[in-house]
């Protein structure tokens, strides 16, 4: 079977933004305007749990009108098929952002036109440049009362450091927001009504400032300011084709073609960002910006191919995006439910048939593609086939997971991989039917297996099962989603701080482990030295023993000790983390060594060696913003300092005041409950994980204490 659809005619976009900017609502719209949808759920309606959005359709997402995984949505406009996937804004579900945006060729950053650039909105914007994904900005919400374009697009650039290209400017703004001008066709757009059929009657701009006038004089402004804006645009746009620049500066004249070919080339590269606005409840702006994505973003591999690399991740290649290649994949999702499991892909090259065999290469194992389907949110159709640019879910695999590369097995190859953020906060867990601590095992397995960002341990002093995560919503949703899709029940201790720990300097040190019991005794010596190396440089060992003091076939029992050891450290048993453990001397008996003796002598050592270190506790760091009123400034800041926290900015946004700064999460629990009292209900905060640091030296008792309550 040959491609049906030429690769030029394909999108894969992800919509990202802060929490509660309007992306599942505008993907809603999406699926209307595509024609995939016949209604228009809204996302304040589900919360009675009858009706729900196409990609919030979760339990937990209805509940609570968030979204927590992210759920892909094929749609056709103008003989293009987008496939969209909606992502969560909230920061405990960043991993869902992460995993798209590695598989995704373009993405949509959606704004609240009231709040404009928010902490998530920031974190998403930098994810989306590690990973290299062309964007496009779309302010929404201009229906909001406060709603102002000209504070958001400064956020763009300020803070977000993009090259911001306004394509649209919104005609009015708050209750007065009837559609927008297109500086790119030279056309406003207004819309008759808000509802969602409604028609948009389309004239040029020079008619505009005699068609509209604003209570708000910053929105005839723009009105105003139209012709200047459009020879902006047109100036920076063409600037990408030199002769069509000149014939602009010389005559004033240009191809429409041309410029839109010159946005477009912009944004492929991430030169520029096309700025757009809208309000997708109000049904205003949508199928515009499904013309900029057909327009602006790219189709696969319209950027280049996908690195591919070695083992130890350095580039060694480059895979372009084509059917006539050895088959390519990269899996970034895995889910699990009563039915099995779906691994979702992306087929970088060549074609997947149903009953091929690929290697999952990364664990050098073969998998067999039974059942390939094509998933819309929760909805799954069987497929034949895949190929490069496509993104499906293979059914029933066995031993991939999220990150793993598929490949044809006659050509091996890693792809890059992603990165999965570092869980810093923990709960233990049990389950609630005491008969149910396997099933609770393994229902935890598949759930962590499932979610890279979660962690699985047990405490070795209680024997407790304890879970790690991104946040306390993070590890609530988990337990309930444990509830709702493999029908167990556990319940959950109170929230704590992954701390960790760090040599404070180094240290040499010799360990002796001697034993004579009757026949054979146990003989080891080693020498090692510690050092500290810098935040997040991991844990390295390195053999430097000379002449044979220590002989060969004990040093993989030294290191395994030191690794071993590492997880539990000597300040309050947390995981050790960046040094450098260095075996450089030891002695051994020819008949009483053996590798048990080496690992418990190099046990020891470490012990030792990090108690002599003056070792440091580490407690993690987080980013911190409130949005209040003003007059509530001075009290939000106040708290800020008692909690050990730093202030690093503060000011005015749109009408609120915002402050931003840096608070131990270990003083953080509860936080919502003093910013409601605080601000009457009306401040919001957000929070996310920063940095590890040292936990000040007359804290970590204190801290100990209030820990093990
Ligand atoms: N006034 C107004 N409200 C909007 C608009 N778009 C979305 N909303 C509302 O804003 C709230 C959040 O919308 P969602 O679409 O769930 O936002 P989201 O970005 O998907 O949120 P998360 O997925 O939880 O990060 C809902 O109550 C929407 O009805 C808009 O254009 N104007
Ligand atoms: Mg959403």
């Amino acid at each position: 079977m040959a491609r049906k659809k030429p690769l030029p005619l394909y999108r894969n976009i992800g919509i990202i933004a802060h929490i509660d900017a309007g992306k599942t609502t505008t993907t809603e719209r999406i699926l209307y305007y595509t024609g995939r949808k016949h209604q228009i759920v809204d996302v304040h309606d589900t919360k009675d749990g009858r009706g729900s959005t196409t990609t919030d359709y979760m339990e937990q997402e209805r509940k609570r009108g968030i979204t927590i995984q992210s759920a892909a949505v094929t749609a056709q406009w103008k003989g293009h098929q987008i496939n969209v996937i909606d992502t969560p804004g909230h920061v405990d579900f960043t991993i869902e952002v992460n995993r798209s945006l590695r598989v995704l060729d373009g993405a949509v950053v959606v704004f609240d036109g009231v709040a404009g650039v928010e902490p998530q909105t920031e974190t998403n914007w930098r994810l989306a440049d590690q990973y290299h994904v062309p964007r496009i900005c779309y302010v929404n919400k201009m229906d909001r009362i406060g709603a102002n374009f000209a504070h958001c697009v400064q956020g763009i650039r300020e803070r977000l450091g993009a090259h911001a290209l306004l394509c649209q400017v919104p005609l009015g703004s708050s209750d007065e927001f009837v559609g927008m001008a297109d500086l790119v066709a030279g056309l406003g757009y207004i819309w008759a009504s808000d509802d969602k059929d409604s028609v948009w009657e389309s004239l040029p701009l020079e008619q505009l400032k005699d068609r509209l006038t604003f209570g708000a004089s910053a929105d005839n402004a723009w009105i105003a300011d139209l012709p200047k804006l459009r020879q902006d645009l047109l100036e920076t746009a063409l600037a990408l084709d030199d002769d069509a620049f000149e014939r602009l500066l010389n005559t004033g004249e240009f191809d429409p073609a041309v410029l839109k070919q010159c946005i477009r080339k912009g944004t492929v590269t991430g030169e520029l960002v096309p700025v757009l606005c809208g309000s997708s409840y109000k049904n205003k702006g949508v199928q515009q910006l499904l013309d900029a994505v057909v327009d602006y973003l790219p189709y696969p591999g319209e950027n280049g191919g996908i690195a591919m690399v070695d083992e130890d991740g350095h580039v060694v290649g480059e895979q372009a995006v084509t059917d006539d290649a050895p088959a390519r994949a990269l899996a970034f999702k895995v889910i699990n439910d009563q039915f099995g499991t779906l691994t979702f892909c992306r087929i970088y090259s060549g074609v997947i048939r149903k009953g091929d065999s690929l290697l999952n290469v990364t664990r050098g194992r073969k998998e067999r593609i039974g059942r390939i389907v094509e998933v819309q949110a929760d909805d799954t159709r069987e497929i034949e086939e895949v190929r490069a640019g496509d993104i499906c879910a293979f059914v029933s695999l066995k031993d991939t997971e999220t990150g793993d590369s598929l490949a044809d097995p006659a050509h091996p190859a890693l792809l890059e991989r992603m990165r999965f953020p570092d869980p810093v906060i923990s709960v233990s867990v049990e389950p609630k039917n005491r008969n149910d601590v396997d099933k609770l095992s393994s229902a935890l397995y598949k759930m962590v297996k499932a979610d890279p960002s979660l962690q699985l341990e047990v405490d070795q002093e209680t024997g407790q099962t304890v879970l790690k995560g991104m946040g306390e919503l993070h590890l609530e949703v988990t337990i309930d989603r444990m509830r709702t899709e493999l029908g167990v029940e556990a319940s959950m201790g109170k929230p704590k701080v992954s701390f960790r720990e760090a040599f404070g300097k180094s240290v040499e040190h010799t360990y002796t482990h001697k034993k004579q019991t009757g026949g054979s005794g146990q003989f080891a010596e080693v020498t090692m030295i510690f050092e500290p190396g810098a935040a997040g440089s991991g844990v390295a060992f390195s053999d430097e023993v000379v002449g044979g003091r220590v002989p060969r076939e004990y040093i993989p029992a030294v290191e395994h000790a030191i690794k071993a050891e590492a997880q539990e450290g000597q300040v309050a048993g947390y995981e050790v983390v960046d040094f450098t453990a260095r075996l450089v001397d030891g002695k051994y008996h020819d008949v009483d060594s053996s590798a048990l003796a080496f690992e418990i002598a190099a046990r020891q050592c470490f012990r030792e060696a990090q108690k002599l270190s003056k070792p440091k506790l580490l407690e993690p760091i987080m980013r911190l913003e409130v949005v209040m009123e003003a007059d509530y400034l001075g009290d939000v800041i106040g708290d800020i300092n008692r909690r050990r926290g730093t202030v690093s900015d503060q000011g005015q946004k749109g009408s609120s005041a915002f402050v931003q700064g840096f608070v131990p999460l270990a003083e953080m629990f509860g936080y919502i409950n003093f910013l409601r009292s605080a601000t009457r209900g009306r401040g919001t905060f957000s929070m996310e994980f920063d940095h590890y640091e040292d936990v000040p030296a007359g804290m970590v008792e204190k801290l100990m204490e209030k820990e093990s309550k």
